[in-house]
């Protein structure tokens, strides 16, 4: 096939077309202006964000709901910098996502030029693949390649580097075929083997987790999970792949477990692992699963053959896609599961308990109490909700009382990155207008990517913001107060009216001091962010002494100082 020669940013707008992408985020940056042009009249929504690093983010938040590469524009040296945050969160998170970093032009490359940085070198720990592209004519195949690698075994992310005057070439060069993701599957001995360890268990569990689920992959495990009646945990930050309202879920295996699933955990005698990399968030430290070698006869299902065996030795190890294991599990004949069908029912009355209303607000009465808060949201949202959080405390109160509708109704970062919970939300709401989109963010939280509330209003992203404002970093301040009691050191702050900032960015914002007033508040966020398609923010004020469920900060120091910190 003959081709009219093209330019770089045209080859590579027009391979992203073959490879289905419908929408891209980034900041400009006169390094690309070739590929700027290119998605002028291309098509391909172009959202335009306010900071790379709330780009990279949307990037991974889209590839997390989607399954295809969230794809993110940047420009070189302070773009790319910027947005290595994404990178790394998609890496941690296993999310499919394509980073275009503009760079600086081969006549001036390896000067150290302005703004230069060898991609390859400073992304290396944090991508999938990381490459430059140096050829016009080779531009297909890169793309090509980049989808092939986010999407398939563990998916992840890639960073391609573009020079300047690379994109400008012109060059007469056909398109590939689209991108075909491919995944390890299980053998049918190895599904015998399963079947034969589930069929001598006494106490099994199964924990999902990572990445590459679908909606047909999340419906075919809840269906192996009824037909073996086993009781399911999720993963930390995964624990939308089953619907928390079914009788098998039992809780997330994540930070601050409850207690109770922990034991369980500990003491199951063959663990079934789908999916997750069984990380150190995930096994409360590589505790409640003993690293190399497990106490529990584990089997661990994962994407990638190079996670299987490098930290857990499991007793069968499968690499497999989550959509080609799940369906699998779910035409398996099923055990009989009479050694443990009863405990279900114990374990899932355990994980109710554990979210019932925590004894700090019985005991402080306090003016604003966090768990209604929840309740109330309970009441008021539906159950497809989608809920995203970055890192601090506060997002304690979604993991543990919120209860999660199912794929693909959580957003939340595995890596432990602030920053996440406001790009992450106005993404959801942009992917998903339809559906309602309430985001937890911290007041150190907001701020570092608090921006995109513009990108929310430029688009008309219409999500609900709830800025926990305890006037501190609390997670660290919990920490210090632990190891070092009453020595508070870089963690107060001093913040702005985030109410005001909501109305001031052209949303609708209002501050919450007590329980009562939080119901009608967040009446008006909904029906203004439906009505208006824009987005609304709720401050909570409240007091920082509430630092977690389970303890103040009064307690955690009095704790320390009785144990001779
Ligand atoms: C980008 C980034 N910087 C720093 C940290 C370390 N860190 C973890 S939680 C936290 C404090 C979060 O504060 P806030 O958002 O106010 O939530 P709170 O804990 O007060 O509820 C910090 C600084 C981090 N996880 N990510
Ligand atoms: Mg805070």
């Amino acid at each position: 096939m003959t081709q009219n020669p093209r330019s770089g940013g045209q080859i590579l707008v027009d391979a992203l077309k073959v490879h289905g992408t419908d929408t891209a985020f980034g900041v400009p940056g006169e390094s690309y202006l070739d590929v700027l042009d290119a998605l002028h009249e291309s098509g391909i929504r172009f959202i335009i964000n306010r900071q790379e690093g709330g780009a990279a983010f949307m990037a991974d938040a889209y590839g997390k709901m989607t399954g295809k590469p969230g794809i993110c524009f940047v420009t070189r040296g302070p773009g790319a910098t910027n947005a290595s945050i994404g990178v790394h969160t998609a890496f941690q998170d296993s999310s499919p996502m394509i980073l275009f970093i503009g760079q600086v032009g081969s006549d001036f490359m390896d000067r150290e030029a302005f703004q230069e940085v060898d991609y390859r070198r400073m992304f290396g720990q944090m991508a999938k693949w990381v490459a430059q592209i140096d050829r016009a004519d080779r531009i297909p195949e890169y793309i090509a390649r980049a989808f092939q690698v986010a999407t398939s075994g563990r998916p992840g992310p890639v960073v391609l580097a573009l020079p300047e005057d690379m994109l400008t070439t012109k060059a007469a060069v056909a398109d590939t075929r689209a991108y075909l993701p491919t995944q390890g599957a299980p053998s049918a001995p190895q599904i015998a083997q399963l079947r034969q360890m589930l069929s001598e268990a006494k106490r099994p569990m199964l924990l999902l987790g990572g990445g590459g689920w679908n909606d047909k992959a999340c419906a075919d495990i809840q269906r192996f999970a009824e037909a073996n009646q086993l009781p399911v945990g999720c993963a930390f930050r995964f624990q939308d792949l089953m619907d928390n309202s079914h009788p098998n879920y039992i809780g997330d295996v994540g930070i601050g477990i409850n207690p109770k699933l922990a034991a369980r955990v500990k003491e199951a005698d063959v663990l079934i692992a789908i999916g997750p990399r069984l990380g150190e968030m995930t096994t409360s430290g590589y505790s409640i699963i003993a690293s190399p070698v497990p106490q529990q006869r584990l089997v661990h299902i994962h994407a990638s053959p190079e996670e299987l065996g490098s930290v857990y030795q499991g007793e069968l190890m499968i690499a497999s896609g989550m959509p080609q294991a799940a369906a699998m599990l779910a035409a398996m004949e099923p055990v009989d599961a009479g050694a443990w069908s009863e405990s279900v029912a114990q374990a899932r009355a355990e994980y109710s308990a554990w979210q019932q209303q925590p004894n700090i607000f019985k005991d402080n009465n306090a003016p604003l109490n966090l768990w209604q808060v929840v309740q109330e949201l309970k009441g008021q949202c539906p159950a497809d909700t989608i809920i995203t959080n970055g890192a601090g405390n506060y997002a304690t109160w979604a993991h543990r009382y919120w209860n999660y509708g199912g794929m693909r109704t959580q957003l939340a970062p595995t890596s432990g990155a602030m920053g996440y919970s406001v790009p992450s939300g106005v993404a959801a709401k942009i992917v998903n207008p339809e559906r309602t989109v309430v985001t937890f963010a911290g007041d150190g939280e907001y701020l570092m990517n608090g921006q995109e509330l513009a990108t929310a209003v430029q688009y008309k992203a219409g999500v609900v913001i709830i800025v926990f404002n305890n006037q501190m970093f609390g997670t660290i301040r919990m920490h210090q107060e632990r190891e070092y009691p009453g020595r508070v050191s870089g963690t107060t702050l001093h913040n702005p009216d985030f109410a005001a900032v909501a109305r001031a960015f052209g949303g609708h914002g209002e501050a919450v001091a007590a329980t009562e007033e939080f119901g009608p508040a967040l009446q008006r966020a909904l029906a203004f962010t439906r009505a208006q398609s824009l987005p609304a923010i709720i401050e909570l004020r409240y007091d920082g002494n509430l630092i977690t469920p389970g303890a103040t900060l009064d307690t955690i120091r009095k704790q320390a100082v009785a144990a001779g910190k």
